[in-house]
């Protein structure tokens, strides 16, 4: 496939993935009028993928019968609309809308309370498609994310505009729902194009074209200008961003102080924020619940290893470190007990959380009996900063050379192959009853978070 010429007439179908070469109406091999073409398509990697009509998509994946009538979501204890679907919306309703207006101008809408477990879920399994197809994912809100697919060319056989079509066949397929994507050289124009053509829209943004563009859009295209600000430009007789493109930096910064840079920086469509990958997990933590209540280190400090162990291998597949251990423990009678420790240098180490776990597990040994443990680690960092050779503690460098030496032989012969004197013939790695796993970061809208 010749994807590396960007010539305008090449593009592909968004239905089959086909290559086509010459300016056709349809697919040559399936028929479909769904063509992309683009001078830059082949060229450009970074892409704003947002799902159309979220939470009503998944009502109606859920409910076949909905799939052709107007449906609203919203209810609740606000009483305003959450979402409506492209049906709805063709009547005239919109979020936000308080759902007496919204029932107004479509009486026949079918009103469904919102389901925020599942929709966080569908949104979770989404973003786990993301991760599949680039590192470099960063998620905006429940249904929304930046992806940067800079250097995956080589991984998926395909420049990233088929990457991206592909993901979203496989997205209506497997998962249910359309979303739309935006595809451009920076995230300002990449989040434009993605809300351009809902539903099922992919729009390219060139950097060509980006001023002649932006010229006559609306200044609230520009991140961070709503209303207000909107208004104070409109008393200015600011209205596109074509006039923003016209003033200097030093008299936008005089008139409108910081924001003004912002203003001259994005009319220009040059917007240097680059994809940070996800990193707002809170913690991540492995516990066990007992089939028996334990109060003695013999059948505790195996446990701890073991889990120490799990939340290791998780930190170093994530490529993340944590500075603060957390002990967690349940007496019999249902009461939490966590204990912590700052460690001088972040670690994802088992032994290192291990060693300061036990410490702090010591200190719980008095007769108590626990009917659960947990260990965890939590103020995340990158995995660069973690476990720097310790001049001072040599005996903890050898350990942790040690334990990559072991996490090759785990990789290659499988997690049963090292056992650490603490874990062997002990068998409560087999046993837990329940297992808790690393906590979900929020990816919900900031409205609904508490
Ligand atoms: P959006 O992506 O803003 O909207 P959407 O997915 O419903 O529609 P579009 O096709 O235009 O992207 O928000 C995602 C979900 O967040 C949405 O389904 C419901 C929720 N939401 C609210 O609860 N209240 C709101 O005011 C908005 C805008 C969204
Ligand atoms: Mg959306
Ligand atoms: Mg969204």
């Amino acid at each position: 496939m010749d994807t590396q010429t960007n010539t305008p007439e090449h593009g592909f179908c968004r239905d089959c993935l086909t290559p086509q070469t010459d300016v056709v109406r349809r697919c040559a091999r399936c028929g479909s009028p769904r063509l992309l073409r683009h001078p830059e398509l082949y060229r450009l990697h970074l892409a704003h993928i947002d799902c159309d009509a979220f939470y009503a998509a998944v009502e109606k994946r859920d409910n076949p019968a909905l799939k052709d009538k107007p449906v609203i979501i919203g209810g609740g204890k606000r009483g305003v609309v959450s979402t409506a679907c492209y049906i709805a919306r063709i009547n005239g309703v919109r979020s936000a809308m308080p759902m007496f207006k919204a029932l107004e101008a479509c009486p026949q809408a079918i009103v469904i309370k919102p389901n925020m477990e599942k929709y966080a879920q569908v949104g979770r399994d989404v973003r786990q498609m993301m991760q599949e197809l680039t590192p470099q994912v960063e998620p905006i809100s429940i249904d929304e994310a930046f992806l940067d697919l800079a250097g995956t060319q080589r991984l998926h056989n395909m420049p990233p505009a088929l990457v991206l079509a592909r993901f979203i066949t496989r997205l209506e397929k497997e998962i249910g729902i359309t979303a739309s994507v935006g595809l451009s050289y920076c995230k300002f124009l990449a989040k434009v194009a993605s809300d351009f053509r809902k539903p099922r829209g992919f729009s390219v943004i060139g950097e060509a074209e980006a001023l002649e563009f932006l010229k006559p859009q609306p200044v609230t295209m520009i991140w961070g200008v709503g209303k207000a600000f909107a208004s104070m430009l409109e008393r200015d007789a600011i209205r596109t961003i074509g006039q923003l493109q016209t003033m200097n930096q030093a008299e936008l910064m005089r008139n409108y102080g910081s924001m003004g840079i912002r203003l001259y920086h994005l009319s220009r469509g040059s917007d240097a924020r680059q994809v940070t990958r996800e990193r707002d997990t809170k913690s991540i933590s492995a516990e066990t619940t007992f089939d028996q209540d334990f109060g003695n280190s013999d059948d505790l400090v195996p446990v701890l290893r073991a889990l120490s162990e799990k939340v290791s291998e998780r930190l170093k597949k994530a490529d993340l470190a944590g500075r603060t251990v957390v002990l967690k423990l349940k007496t019999a009678d249902f009461k939490t007990r966590t204990r912590n420790r700052q460690l001088n240098d972040p670690t994802r180490l088992a032994d290192r959380i291990f060693a300061t776990g036990l410490e702090l597990l010591r200190k719980e040994i008095n007769g108590t009996k626990y009917r659960l443990l947990g260990i965890g680690v939590a103020d995340l960092c990158d995995a660069e900063k973690a476990d720097p050779p310790d001049l001072v503690d040599i005996q903890s460098h050898k350990r942790a050379l040690a334990e990559e030496a072991m996490d090759r032989l785990r990789n290659k012969f499988g997690r049963a192959a090292v056992e650490t004197g603490y874990t062997f013939g002990k068998g409560h790695r087999g046993k837990p009853v329940r297992t808790g796993e690393e906590q979900e970061p929020d990816i919900r809208h900031p409205w609904e978070r508490n």
